[in-house]
């Protein structure tokens, strides 16, 4: 039996849909689940999101010790907590760091991740349709497909 694979999400994502669409799209939070769901096929997925740091860490530290690979939307937690950093530092399992929008091509605050040096591969850039993307590759990273 595979471990899950587990997709994190961080604060405001609870709103996609609604939250600045021209920069996140139209796609919500749940329609993006059933995608990461339907392209993980026979690996299962735990799908999260949370606007509290430390829930987030938490997370991290379950999948670390339960998962096979994480799919992590720090949202701005991506340039701010070195808490995140530091329990991603923990795992063993492939990370992906996945974003919406291309976070280079934003304002300058957007443009230094501190999980993007503990990340084994980061997707950003592709909106909604990058978390399906990720989960195909996590898929071929934990041998899976
Ligand atoms: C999502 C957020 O909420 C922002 O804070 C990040 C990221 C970008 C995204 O593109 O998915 O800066």
């Amino acid at each position: 039996m595979t471990h899950p694979i587990h997709i994190l999400n961080g604060p405001n994502l609870n709103r996609l849909g609604r939250r600045e669409p021209e920069i996140y799209g139209t796609t919500t939070l749940a329609e993006v689940e059933a995608m990461c769901r339907e392209a993980a096929g026979d690996v299962p997925v735990v799908f999260r999101q949370t606007n509290r740091e430390y829930e987030l860490i938490e997370w991290i530290h379950e999948a670390t010790d339960e998962g096979s690979g994480i799919i992590i939307n720090p949202a701005a937690f991506t340039f701010t907590s070195m808490a995140i950093m530091d329990a991603l530092k923990m795992c063993r399992h492939p990370i992906i760091e996945l974003h919406i929008s291309n976070v280079h091509k934003r304002e300058p605050m957007y443009h230094r991740s501190l999980v993007s040096p503990v990340a084994t591969a980061v997707i950003a850039g592709l909106g909604a349709r990058g978390y399906p993307v990720a989960v195909g590759a996590m898929r071929t990273l934990i041998g899976a497909s």
